[in-house]
């Protein structure tokens, strides 16, 4: 983009002044951001409009990646680092008095998803734009995103997360663009206009307003679009009929029950919930987006039997997996084609993306409130699912237990996961193991009917925002090695390998790990009043608090090094700070338990001062984007402890590697690969395989009472959980402890725990050689280009959407 100090100032102060009437004196931090903000959106509009006018008149074609959840975070310092403008905006604001840090603080997060699932949407956006290729997000514009997490005594407590309340400087509200979705109501089939037709009646309107936000690539002219919808009531539904009745309070509640639709994100990541607001909001944003994209692509003249050729859809999890009964309806009842040409157009178009085997997340809805919710809908997943036995039916005949099990619809129940999967074209896991997990045991049977289906894309994170944003000093560090190709191309990263026994950049890299690690304690210290040692390691588990993620692993762990400590204060450790951050849904109660316990055992930890602070314990509150982006960065050593077979892939684990942090893990996820890449002598792994799982859960797993019983470090700690000598009361922790013994540890927690010390002791002997670690640390680096998601938007766009990478978008008059 070409704009340079002397002018960017002065459009600075002309947007400050237009839009608030305001000096750079006079004027508040909020103004000054949204100055900012509205002045980079302004450089944005032209190539956007422009890459909109060039879709549409190319017909190239488009991906439309539908999603409940897009984790994106803030969007001022990654715009105008993909706008290459940041260095020259800081100076040119520090010229005016004004720390562009301190203005990116002030932006709210755009919290609107849960965790990995979310996060990845939000890296994919930023991937396809950059790398070129046309694709676009759909989503829901929640009113309130992931509730805001306060720790009170120990305890999470949830607040709303408002993060609209000061505006949102980057979407735009498109009125002209809005449509209808209908709930409810009854279909009739009439044979009126010659052929049979369905029509719907009786229904409540729901009107769907598209807010967009654009997607800006780097150094790129393509400015992509996140559409995210809102709900509105429908006009003529509220005032006359209704309210002129004097029925005020029908007309009220219509309201309310519609706005309900867009106003929260269901805060869960794991566990099912058969919510009819739920499936509401899955058919609001899939019917929205489909409407709008079929509208779109006959405005752009081509013609509806080709609409497979020039759009792919992609389905994030099952959430959205009703487009493939939106998709059939919009083709064979508006467009009047037949079911099988339809049947074609719509199986061509999507994909689904498989997130998680565990069976508790699987969507599975009730008949009776489906029907009444979409019976349309209903119908057509019947009949799609009355074709897919028929097909069944020849392949297995007479094996009825086989297809019912394989059935969409089958004991009172529609399967989301199976309606994709027969829907689509294409059925991906996130990661090697996880793929093959579900193609051996999970989807085992779907894998046997449908093997061409089948495909892994393992998940990746944008390195800009998540090194180059988040790290500017490794980033200008790495520059300095080896040069700014690794930028356009991560994998080039690999060339550091080189250096890994260079004093010089060795020194570097501890100094700048040493500096984030300084700069986050004063942080820390600024907000809790928290001393932290900066020389300690900063060992650190960040992702959404699960059982099976085993963050109580991490703190049992931190337990026995603490009676250590207290029968030995002399004992020999390096000091360690361990953080945790973590939000539990507001339901889980274990999850909550968990948080509790962290915090309990940080508060006689970091208050016991015969341990010469060499451990220290912190929750970090309210774990987000914008957190991740600072903790990160100065962790020395990453936590990636699932139980082996249940984390799909992990992105988390991702965004440490790149940002030279060693990773203690279990042979799960990503973390697989992660080692194949960067070699296991670089990576600490421990604990037991994903088939050692497996087959122990075959037989009902193993006895947790035996090592209980056998191994006193186990046992001490166990007891110290219930016997009151945490310092609370002695039934705070009964249902952790439980779920450890009674319930016989579902999750491997106390099979894992002597592995786990060995490679904990492991850590804390690397670490003593800094020559050693540090080698380590960039042979991390080195290696986690391949993680970038440019290179999973690649294999994407080649194998499954046929998308092209455009180099730049041609202008348009
Ligand atoms: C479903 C029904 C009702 C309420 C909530 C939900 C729900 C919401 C979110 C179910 C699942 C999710 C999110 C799942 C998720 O984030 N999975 C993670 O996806 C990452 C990206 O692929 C992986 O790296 C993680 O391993 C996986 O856990």
């Amino acid at each position: 983009m070409k704009l340079n100090k002397e002018k960017f100032k002065s459009d600075y102060k002309r947007k400050l002044m237009n839009t608030f009437a305001e000096e750079i004196d006079t004027a508040s931090k909020l103004h000054k951001y949204f100055a900012l903000g509205g002045l980079v959106r302004d450089y944005v509009t032209e190539n956007w409009v422009n890459t909109n006018k060039y879709y549409m008149e190319s017909g190239e074609k488009q991906v439309y990646y539908f999603s409940m959840e897009f984790l994106i975070g803030r969007l001022l310092g990654s715009n105008l680092l993909n706008l290459g403008i940041r260095e020259l905006c800081y100076e040119g604001l520090t010229e005016l008095g004004i720390d562009l840090n301190e203005l990116e603080e002030v932006e709210n997060d755009a919290g609107l998803g849960n965790g990995g699932l979310g996060r990845l949407a939000a890296c994919f956006l930023d991937s396809m734009a950059s790398i070129g290729v046309p694709g676009h997000g759909c989503g829901i514009r929640y009113k309130y995103g992931l509730f805001e997490q306060k720790i009170v005594d120990g305890y999470q407590v949830e607040i709303p997360d408002y993060w609209l309340r000061d505006g949102n400087v980057w979407q735009i509200k498109k009125e002209n663009k809005a449509v209808e979705v209908r709930f409810g109501g009854n279909v009739r089939a009439t044979y009126e206009t010659g052929r049979l037709s369905f029509i719907h009646e009786n229904y409540e309107p729901v009107r769907a307003v598209p807010y967009d936000t654009p997607v800006v690539g780097y150094d790129k002219n393509m400015v992509n679009t996140l559409r995210l919808w809102s709900a509105e009531p429908v006009d003529y539904e509220f005032d006359f009929s209704t309210f002129s009745r004097g029925d005020y309070l029908k007309a009220a509640a219509y309201r309310t029950s519609v706005e309900s639709i867009s106003q929260v994100l269901y805060p869960d990541d794991s566990n099912f919930e058969g919510r009819l607001l739920r499936l509401k909001q899955q058919y609001f944003f899939v019917s929205a987006g489909l409407q709008s994209i079929v509208r779109s692509y006959k405005k752009s003249g081509l013609p509806m039997n080709e609409f497979h050729k020039h759009t792919a859809i992609h389905i994030n999890d099952t959430h959205p997996s009703v487009a493939v009964a939106e998709l059939m309806r919009i083709l064979v009842d508006i467009e009047e084609l037949s079911w099988e040409e339809a049947w074609h157009i719509t199986t061509n178009t999507m994909a689904y993306t498989n997130h998680t085997i565990l069976s508790e997340a699987l969507e599975k809805w009730p008949v009776d409130m489906f029907m009444k919710l979409l019976p349309r809908i209903y119908m057509i997943i019947e009949e799609i699912n009355k074709r897919f036995c028929e097909e069944l039916s020849r392949r297995y005949p007479g094996q009825n237990g086989k297809i019912n099990s394989m059935s969409i619809i089958n004991d009172g129940v529609i399967k989301m996961a199976y309606l994709a999967i027969v829907g689509s074209h294409s059925v991906n896991g996130v990661a090697k193991l996880h793929t093959e997990i579900l193609k051996n045991q999970e989807l085992n049977n779907f894998y046997q009917v449908f093997p061409e289906k089948f495909n892994n894309k393992t998940n990746g994170i944008t390195h800009r925002r998540w090194l180059m944003k988040a790290n500017p000093k490794l980033t200008e560090a790495l520059n300095h090695t080896i040069g700014t190709n690794w930028i356009k191309n991560p994998n080039e990263l690999g060339k550091l390998e080189n250096f890994k026994t260079d004093k010089s950049l060795q020194r570097k890299i501890a100094s700048i790990k040493k500096e984030n690690k300084l700069q986050f304690s004063n942080m820390l210290k600024a907000k809790y009043g928290i001393d932290i040692d900066p020389n300690s390691i900063f060992d650190v588990q960040v992702k959404r608090l699960h059982a099976y993620k085993r963050q109580v692993l991490n703190i049992l762990h931190i337990m026995y090094l603490y009676n250590k400590l207290k029968e030995n204060p002399n004992l020999d450790i390096v000091p360690r700070t361990f953080f945790f951050g973590a939000k539990a849904s507001p339901s889980y109660h274990l999850a909550k338990q968990t948080i509790k316990l962290i915090n309990t055992v940080a508060n006689k930890i970091n208050n016991d001062q015969s341990i010469n602070g060499k451990l220290k314990v912190i929750f970090l509150e309210n774990y987000s984007v914008s957190l991740a982006e600072k903790v990160i960065p100065c962790a020395d050593v990453s936590e990636q402890i699932s139980t082996a077979s249940k984390e799909a892939s992990g992105t988390g684990n991702m965004k440490f590697m790149m940002n030279g942090a060693i990773t203690v893990a279990t042979l799960d996820g990503a973390n697989v690969e992660m080692k194949d890449s960067v070699g296991e002598d670089n990576i600490v792994i421990f604990g037991l395989k994903a088939n050692e799982v497996i087959s122990y859960n075959k037989y009902g797993g193993y006895s947790a009472f035996d090592i209980y019983n056998n191994d006193m470090r186990v046992k001490r700690i166990l007891d110290q959980l219930v016997d009151g000598s945490l310092g609370v009361s002695s039934g705070e922790f009964k249902n952790i402890h439980e779920s450890l013994l009674m319930f016989n540890d579902e999750y491997f927690v106390l099979k894992d725990f002597d592995a786990y010390v060995k490679a904990q002791e492991k850590i804390d002997t690397l670490y003593r050689d800094p020559a050693k670690w540090n080698e380590m640390c960039i042979m991390n680096i080195a290696h986690s280009g391949i993680f970038s998601s440019d290179n999973t938007i690649r294999e994407y766009s080649k194998d499954i959407w046929g998308t092209r990478e455009l180099k730049s978008v041609p202008v348009i008059d």
